[in-house]
């Protein structure tokens, strides 16, 4: 059966982003392939300096991915602190990757710029270590995500087969998997960049626990052009085309067969933010009951943690005897 791994940090509130790029495909996977997804706490940990703030949110985080659908029968859901393989590992996967390529991760140089003057922590570089650790601890075949985590999974696969040219065959070469439509949901005040939890500002973040006239108000309030065409043209109509591709993900039909349907842009945004609010209504609700309950969360987090721990135990040995290390 195929694995499938997948990590989302407790840094802030979940979005639409999250939620079309890669929290929807991990609830269809769970059907066909055996799953694992993680709250990574400890990466949310490099931009993190507040204390008693990560727990909270690691609970809530849990409470959002179960109300998207991850069913705790079928999909292993954990929190990344509950199993210390991944900083055991992460340590392995440090030595095996260079200064150089984690200069060139553009998220390091992206989230480091923007910091500016703030602390920049020896964590946000060595990221993607960790993050290699908590792909092949699993033995994951695929790894869904949104677009931006194309590059760390690619990083991971050749630490990967380093690893294995390094001491033998140890480690499942993984790819990374993004959707057709919403890879990459754009900001609606400014849809040349990414729509992120860090961004300054929310007017134009879509968030999925969002009160249905928010959520109008700000698609009614969208940045397009001073063009009156709706055209699928994402490189010089990104305002629009990131509307049809919302309005794609949301309804199934393709954003140019959409845009043939539209000749205004005021109709476009009520629809796109109509689909928008019917799809995230149900999970909103089942979030707030299941928020209600939290030591059930706390429940199934640790259950989920057990399951995960068991799997990488016993990756972490393979490596560690692929390595020589002398065994206790
Ligand atoms: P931050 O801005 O703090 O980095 P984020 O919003 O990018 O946070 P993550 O926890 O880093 O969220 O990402 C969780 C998943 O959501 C990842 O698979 C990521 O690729 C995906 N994702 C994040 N933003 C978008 C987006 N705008 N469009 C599509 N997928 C996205
Ligand atoms: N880096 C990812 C979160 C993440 C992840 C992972 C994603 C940490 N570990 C393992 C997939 C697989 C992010 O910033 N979105």
């Amino acid at each position: 059966m195929t694995r499938v791994l997948s990590c989302i940090q407790p840094t802030g509130d979940v979005h639409l982003g999250n939620y079309l790029g890669a929290l929807r495909n991990w609830v269809s996977g769970q059907h066909q392939a055996d799953v694992f997804h993680g709250i990574v706490d400890l990466h949310a940990l490099t931009i993190t300096d507040q204390p008693h703030v990560l727990g909270e949110r690691t609970l809530h985080l849990a409470a959002v991915l179960f109300a998207v659908g991850l069913d705790p029968n079928k999909a292993t859901v954990f929190v990344q602190s509950h199993v210390p393989e991944h900083n055991q590992l992460g340590w392995v996967m440090e030595c095996l990757v260079s200064y150089g390529e984690l200069s060139r991760m553009t998220q390091f140089k992206d989230k480091s710029a923007k910091r500016e003057a703030e602390f920049v922590s020896a964590g946000l570089f060595t990221y993607p270590a960790l993050q290699a650790a908590d792909i092949l601890l699993y033995d994951a075949d695929e790894v869904p995500v949104g677009d931006d985590q194309r590059q760390h999974v690619e990083i991971t696969r050749d630490i990967a087969v380093r690893f294995n040219s390094r001491f033998g065959e140890t480690f499942v070469i993984p790819r990374a998997v993004t959707p057709k439509v919403g890879a990459r949901v754009m900001d609606l005040q400014q849809p040349t960049s990414k729509m992120s939890k860090s961004s300054d500002g929310d007017a134009g973040i879509i968030y999925l626990l969002e009160d249905p006239s928010s959520i109008a108000k700000k698609f009614k309030r969208a940045v397009t052009d001073s063009e009156n065409e709706v055209r699928y043209d994402r490189n010089n109509k990104p305002g629009v085309s990131n509307l049809l591709d919302i309005l794609s993900a949301c309804t199934g039909e393709t954003p140019e067969s959409l845009a043939s349907k539209y000749t205004q842009y005021g109709s476009l945004k009520t629809d796109t933010g109509d689909a928008v609010v019917a799809t995230l209504t149900p999970i909103r609700e089942r979030a707030s009951e299941l928020l209600q309950d939290k030591a059930e969360l706390a429940r199934l987090l640790a259950v989920g943690a057990d399951r995960a721990r068991s799997v990488a135990m016993k990756t972490l040995s393979r490596a560690y005897d692929a390595i020589g290390l002398l065994r206790p």
